[in-house]
């Protein structure tokens, strides 16, 4: 990290609103294909780890830290109160919690599916998952439905599975609104993650965009409560462009939550670092959020390499992830105000001057040079990405 340049200092870090979730740090590199690799790590560890690096905000599943069978019971009051006393220790917040709903075999058939005493599981799932967000401060809560879907055509009625996912969400809400009023906080936003493919062969809200048709559909009690959290690599599985994506949700009001990563188009979920494959992307979605005033929670939902060790996720990973992401923000900030870029903006806004009345013809050939401002504010930001701008010329 030294030859690289050094580092932001913690402090920097500390204020952005950067998450870092139990569930990356404690990935012991069992993806589908491999072993797991590294020693399982608890939750205090990772606080602890977080703290010296400068991520001030935690999330985590229910499950990361509660076991399955201790949930709603008095074991997940006495691990909620460690929790507790770890994130105060070391300054740290817990941002967000979110529910398992893919890994326990109880979920094989969805968190909706036709068995009711799934679906009354699955609701109480959420809504301990609403409780122990109140109790430790929490802002928001994620849903990553999961397993919501199949392997195998024609049993599923896809209408009737979204109703049943719906009343889920409808009881998280309720619960919550009840909790919040108990205890004098404001209720969590609600926010829903789609992934185009896996865990299951089809998936019925594959997309940011299924999920805000979704939460449109009249099917949610609350729709105000309830928002998204697209993850990057989630976006660009699905061959869409995530800075788009984006900003449908900003227009829809609902971008509330991101999870940062990196990886490659119509291909697996594979949770590389944020900046690493597609930095020229990265920059241009920071533009996007930082022009419309969207400054997190940004969350880490990446996964360290598979054969680094405990020590190296905390030493190389996760620092470098953020330092990237920071990097990433300054420059998108740059570009804002880079005036060649401004002055380009401008021009393509002023138009040609074609009077009114004029055909297509004359307005296409006044407007000839729109798309070359295109592809000049296209190279200067790329200029501004690899530094050129500040002087480099080319000499071999
Ligand atoms: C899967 C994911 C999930 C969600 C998490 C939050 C394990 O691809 O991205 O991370 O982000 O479940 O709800
Ligand atoms: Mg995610
Ligand atoms: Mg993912």
């Amino acid at each position: 990290m030294q030859a690289c340049g050094g580092a932001y200092p913690p402090e920097t870090r500390r204020k952005y609103f950067i998450t870092g979730p139990q569930w990356a740090a404690a990935y012991q590199g069992q993806a589908l294909f491999h072993a797991p690799t590294r020693q399982p790590i608890g939750f205090a560890d990772v606080i602890r780890e977080y703290a010296k690096i400068g991520i001030g905000h935690w999330c985590t599943h229910d499950t990361d830290v509660i076991p399955t069978e201790q949930l709603g019971k008095d074991g997940q009051k006495e691990i909620v109160a460690r929790i507790q006393k770890s994130l105060a220790e070391h300054g740290l917040k817990c941002s967000m919690v979110t529910t398992e709903t893919f890994y326990h075999e109880v979920f094989a058939a969805s968190p909706a599916a036709e068995a009711p005493e799934i679906r009354e599981y699955a609701r109480f799932r959420v809504c301990n998952t609403v409780e122990v967000g109140h109790e430790l401060g929490a802002q928001f809560a994620v849903y990553w439905p999961g397993t919501l879907g199949y392997y195998v055509q024609g049993a599923v009625e896809e209408t009737q599975t979204l109703r049943w996912y719906a009343d889920a969400l409808n009881a998280a809400c309720e619960r919550d609104i009840v909790v919040a009023r108990e205890k004098n906080r404001p209720t969590l936003k609600h926010c829903l993650e789609a992934k185009p493919f896996e865990p299951q062969a089809e998936i019925l809200l594959p997309t940011s965009d299924a999920m805000l048709g979704f939460i449109a559909s009249g099917l949610l009690k609350h729709p105000e409560m309830v928002g998204l959290n697209p993850e990057y690599l989630h976006e660009l599985m699905w061959g869409g462009a995530p800075r788009a994506a984006l900003a449908r949700a900003l227009l829809a009001g609902k971008l509330w939550h991101f999870d940062i990563n990196d990886g490659y188009r119509l291909k697996h979920d594979v949770d590389i670092g944020v900046g690493l494959v597609n930095p020229l992307d990265w920059l241009n979605v920071l533009v996007l959020l930082r022009s419309h005033g969207f400054n997190g929670p940004f969350n880490l939902d990446f996964k360290p390499p598979r054969t680094t060790s405990n020590w190296g996720v905390f030493a190389v990973s996760f620092p470098s992830a953020v330092d990237r992401f920071i990097t990433l923000w300054e420059m998108a900030g740059e570009v804002q105000q880079d005036p060649i870029i401004k002055e380009a903006s401008e021009a393509l806004q002023a138009g040609a001057g074609v009077g009114p009345g004029a055909d297509a013809k004359a307005i296409a050939e006044a407007n000839k040079e729109l798309l070359t401002l295109h592809e000049l504010i296209a190279h200067r930001l790329v200029q501004l990405l690899l530094g050129l701008h500040r002087g480099r010329t080319f000499v071999v």
